[in-house]
């Protein structure tokens, strides 16, 4: 795994749903790797077909919703962790930990596909040792109940979602982001996963995002988002290139 200056873990986020784009971003240099099966292009199929090419750094699923089955199936697939998103309650949390682990320490069905590709399968004992729960944190009903939500046994981190938490309290990321107020919920959360010794992470997907994110004391950070990426360096690529000198009239033809 590459490890990051810093003792913040870098995600990259895929949300193409094919295993060239999981590959590719696995090799960035970030400390992990999320295909989204939420909002991203990532269903069952494309991720048996994308984690193991992607798996030279640990590969987390972000499920479409908290359920044991797609909890079970993603790391059936072979994702280290899971991202859990849209958990409300204390009790949702240890639902969504319990999902991630087999008994005694949860109700996890087994059935490793490692299997079907003729893989060494993970014993239960260690994958319930390895296996990373995140559960998301981005309703104001989420915020009201957070030391719960972060105390959850199994629980490994609180990841706050800020689109879904800003479209929650009636505000944009922006204004989410620049509020410096005491009380305001991206804080409330870190103080929460402090209290517990819970990660707090968040989705930036952009650098000034993840420097407002870090500076509040956020230790797990999503930062490098594939269709984001591509646009962004894009569009910067063909902009310069339309300022590159030409002739000034055409090339004679030949
Ligand atoms: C959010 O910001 O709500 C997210 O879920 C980020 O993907
Ligand atoms: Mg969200």
């Amino acid at each position: 795994m590459t490890s990051s200056p810093s003792p913040v873990r870098l995600a990259a986020w895929s949300m193409l749903g094919v295993p060239a784009a999981a590959s590719l971003l696995a090799g960035i240099g970030a400390d992990l790797l999320v295909l989204d099966g939420q909002h991203g292009l990532y269903d069952d199929a494309a991720l048996v077909a994308a984690i193991p090419g992607a798996a030279r750094v640990p590969v987390h699923v972000r499920v479409p919703h908290n359920s044991p089955a797609l909890i079970g199936r993603a790391l059936d697939a072979g994702a280290r962790g899971v991202i859990v998103p849209m958990v409300q309650s204390g009790d949702e949390a240890i639902a969504a930990a319990r999902a991630s682990r087999y008994p005694p320490l949860g109700e996890r069905s087994w059935g490793p596909l490692a299997a079907y590709r003729g893989e060494p399968t993970i014993d239960p004992v260690t994958a319930n040792e390895a296996v990373w729960c995140a559960v998301m944190v981005e309703t104001a009903r989420a915020v009201a109940d957070v030391e719960a939500i972060a105390a959850a046994p199994g629980v490994d981190e609180v990841f706050v979602g800020p689109f879904d938490l800003a479209l929650a309290l009636g505000t944009t990321v922006g204004d989410l982001l620049a509020d410096r107020s005491p009380g305001n919920p991206l804080d409330t959360v870190v103080a929460a996963c402090r209290r517990a010794g819970t990660v707090a992470g968040a989705f930036a997907g952009g650098l000034a995002a993840a420097e407002n994110l870090i500076g509040r004391g956020y230790t797990s950070v999503a930062v490098a988002v594939d269709t984001q990426v591509i646009a962004a360096a894009g569009a910067d690529l063909i902009s310069a290139a339309r300022s590159l000198p030409a002739p000034a009239s055409p090339p004679p033809a030949a």
